[in-house]
């Protein structure tokens, strides 16, 4: 396969692992990336360990110090170019780097230079609904033939993306979404263990996250996992200041369950034919004290088998293996898939239980 040239939107911590990932994958060339301040191209090739140097390095220690994922800019309720994407701290971000350069408006300067780009990441918080389907809009509206590829998270988003369907197809765009791990990587593994049967009864997905040293990095994933408790949404946990999760966290003793996750994985596997959105259950637990992941991350498919036996295939991830290690790679693994199938002509918006990830 030729070379892969890539664009990532938002420099949080999925962006930046993104990047360092694709060091170690053949034929990726990261050429551009912004934050919600600045820009750094070079159609040749970034330079990822000086760009993560200087963001990582420019990361306010401090929790109350660190700009959130969830800072986004809106006017009137609708995003300004710069919503939503990530600043890595007081006055930091791209413009640190030596590559990079300030812009009021990174996504357009990324939009302006994609028809050299094979594929953007959209590694943004998706803390309106629509803020990926919008951005996805920007892209197709510019006339970009390409990938786009996010890892979102919430069911709903993924009907706004299949109202887009057409559009992205009349414009020459392959959107994979949902490509993280879970959704992601676990939503393909289900779609594999269903294989054994005829009839799917049940899928069970259970993760397990220790985020003591990563806590930083992935500040915009537990917010955006608060949403999921009692008593909260996501526009309440929008709202929350960082001092507010601090104390939602500390008040479960660092360690937080969720049950019955919106997730988009049921929607990807009803609308790949694998089972109905009601029978697939998503949860999971967040240590934030211990880098150990709290419960070995698990999918399990039930079902029935052509000769009448019912029986349960397990998927599980090592209890070694990070977050980051499991949602980047796949994310990059699903990134190569939908390059291969835009070349092919293959346009519209398809989930990670379609495709199979390319190493
Ligand atoms: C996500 O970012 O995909 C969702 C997060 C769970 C990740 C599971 C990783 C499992 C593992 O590494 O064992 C969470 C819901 N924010």
């Amino acid at each position: 396969m030729n070379e892969i040239s890539f664009a990532v939107l938002g420099t949080g911590g999925i962006g930046r692992r993104t990047l360092e990932v694709s060091q170690y994958r053949d034929g990726l060339i990261p050429v551009a990336v912004c934050d919600r301040g600045g820009i750094a191209v070079d159609h040749d090739g970034l330079d990822v360990g000086e760009l993560l140097d200087a963001t990582e390095g420019n990361v306010a220690s401090g929790p109350d110090e660190v700009d959130d994922d969830q800072d986004t800019v809106t006017d009137g309720g609708v995003s300004t170019d710069a919503g939503g994407v990530k600043q890595t701290g007081e006055g930091a971000g791209v413009v640190a780097s030596e590559q990079g350069r300030p812009t009021e408006t990174p996504i357009d300067d990324i939009i302006a230079k994609s028809d050299r780009i094979d594929a953007v990441l959209i590694a943004l918080p998706n803390l309106e609904h629509d803020f990926i389907p919008r951005v996805a809009d920007r892209f197709a509206e510019a006339g970009y033939e390409g990938v786009l590829i996010d890892v979102l998270k919430r069911s709903r988003v993924i009907g706004l993306l299949d109202e887009r369907a057409e559009t992205l197809e009349d414009a020459g765009i392959t959107f994979v979404c949902g490509a993280g791990a879970t959704p992601g990587f676990l939503t393909g593994a289900a779609a594999l263990a269903a294989q054994s049967f005829v009839e799917v009864d049940e899928v069970e997905i259970w993760w397990g996250v220790g985020l003591r040293s990563g806590y930083e990095d992935n500040r915009g994933t537990v917010r955006e996992d608060i949403a999921h408790l009692d008593g909260y949404d996501i526009e309440t946990a929008r709202a929350l200041s960082d001092e507010e999760i601090e104390a939602i966290v500390a008040e479960h003793g660092g360690v937080i369950e969720f049950n019955d996750m919106e997730h988009a994985d049921d929607v990807l596997l009803e609308r790949a034919g694998v089972c109905d959105v009601e029978d697939v259950t998503v949860g999971g637990v967040l240590d934030v004290r211990t880098d150990e992941k709290p419960t070995t991350t698990t999918v399990s498919v039930t079902g029935t088998t052509f000769d009448g036996e019912r029986g349960t295939n397990t998927f599980r991830l090592d209890d070694d293996t990070s977050m980051a290690a499991n949602v980047n790679g796949p994310a990059l693994g699903y990134l190569k898939t939908g390059v291969r199938r835009n070349r092919a002509g293959e346009y519209g918006v398809f989930g990670p239980a379609e495709l199979m990830p390319r190493f």
